[in-house]
C-alpha cells in the first residue's frame, strides 16, 4: 500500500498570511503573547526558505475570524494522490476547514472529508515511507483517527494509530522526519516505541521544542534558538536552515504547522 518513498520531496505548498488576531491564538503555556509583527516576520522567513528549497508557494489571505489559521497544516492533509479535509479538535479552529476546502478543490481532483463525528488535526499526523502515523492527542480522538484510517486507505495509505505523550499538543510537536530512515524526536516520544523501523535522532535535553523540524527537499528547517540540535544535525551531514520560531513558539507551534506540502504527480 503506502509508497511515500521520500515523503520530504515537495514542489508545491500552501501557506496562509497571519491575521492580526494571531496574537490571541490558542496556547497552553504562558510564555506571553506573541507580537503580530514578530509572527509576520517569522512567516516571511519561512516562506522564503520554502521557496529557496524549490517549492512553489501559494499564499492565502489572512482570516481575522480564525486566530490560528496561519497553521494550515491542521485542517487538512495532502498527498500527491489527493487531499483530506479534517475536523480539528479545537472548536475555534473548526471553521478553518471550510475556508481551505475551495483551495484544495482547485489543486486536487480527489478531496475526501473526515466525518464530523470525531476529531483529527494535521499536526497529529506524520507521513513516513512505510506508514502514516496518527497520534491520539487532546485534538485527535479515537473516532477521528479510525475514520481517518478509512480515508487514508482510499488514497492507498497504510496507517497506524499511536499515542502522543501526555501534555504534548500534537504528535508532531515532538518529531519531524529527517529522511527515509531517520526521524528527529524527543526522548519521551522515542521511548514509546512508535518509531520502529526508523532510526530516532534524539534532541538534546532542554531543546525539546525544536523537535518539530521540517525536512523539505535538500534542507532541514530548524528553530534557530536550539544550537545543540543544529550542531547535531550538521554533524550528521544535513543542510540545516535555522529559522526564527520564538513568536510562533508562544502559540505552541513549530515549523511543520505553517504549510501544507506535496509533490504534484508527474
Ligand atoms: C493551536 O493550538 O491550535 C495553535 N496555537 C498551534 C497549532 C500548531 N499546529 C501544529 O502543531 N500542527
Amino acid at each position: 500500500m503506502t509508497e511515500n518513498l521520500q515523503p520530504y520531496i515537495f514542489d508545491t505548498a500552501i501557506v496562509r498570511q497571519p491575521c492580526e488576531a494571531v496574537v490571541n491564538g490558542l496556547r497552553d503555556g504562558d510564555a506571553g503573547d506573541p507580537t503580530f509583527a514578530g509572527v509576520a516576520a517569522e512567516h516571511v522567513a519561512y516562506v522564503a526558505a520554502l521557496e529557496r528549497a524549490g517549492v512553489e508557494v501559494t499564499t492565502l489571505p489572512a482570516l481575522e475570524d480564525y486566530p490560528d489559521s496561519i497553521f494550515v497544516e491542521d485542517p487538512a492533509l495532502v498527498f500527491a494522490s489527493g487531499a483530506i479535509l479534517l475536523h480539528p479538535g479545537a472548536p475555534t479552529r473548526q471553521g478553518e476547514t471550510t475556508e481551505i476546502e475551495p483551495v484544495l478543490r482547485d489543486h486536487f481532483e480527489t478531496v475526501l472529508q473526515l466525518p464530523c463525528r470525531g476529531f483529527a488535526d494535521g499536526g497529529d499526523i506524520l507521513v513516513t515511507p512505510e506508514r502514516v502515523i496518527i497520534g491520539l492527542s487532546a485534538r485527535t480522538d479515537k473516532q477521528g483517527a479510525e475514520d481517518l484510517q478509512g480515508l487514508l486507505a482510499q488514497l492507498g495509505q497504510t496507517s497506524e494509530i499511536v499515542r502522543t505523550p501526555p501534555d504534548v499538543l500534537h504528535f508532531k510537536t515532538d518529531c519531524g522526519l529527517l529522511d527515509e530512515a531517520r526521524v528527529l524526536t524527543t526522548a519521551r516520544l522515542a521511548a514509546s516505541g512508535v518509531f520502529y523501523g526508523l532510526d530516532p535522532v534524539i534532541v538534546p535535553s532542554g531543546e525539546e521544542a525544536v523537535a518539530n523540524a521540517l525536512r523539505v527537499n535538500d534542507i532541514v528547517m530548524l528553530g534557530q534558538d536550539f544550537p545543540r540540535t543544529i550542531d547535531l544535525l550538521d554533524a550528521k551531514g544535513y543542510e540545516v536552515v535555522a529559522l526564527p520560531t520564538s513568536e510562533i513558539g508562544k502559540l505552541d507551534a513549530g515549523l511543520s504547522c505553517m504549510s501544507l506540502r506535496w509533490k504534484r504527480p508527474a
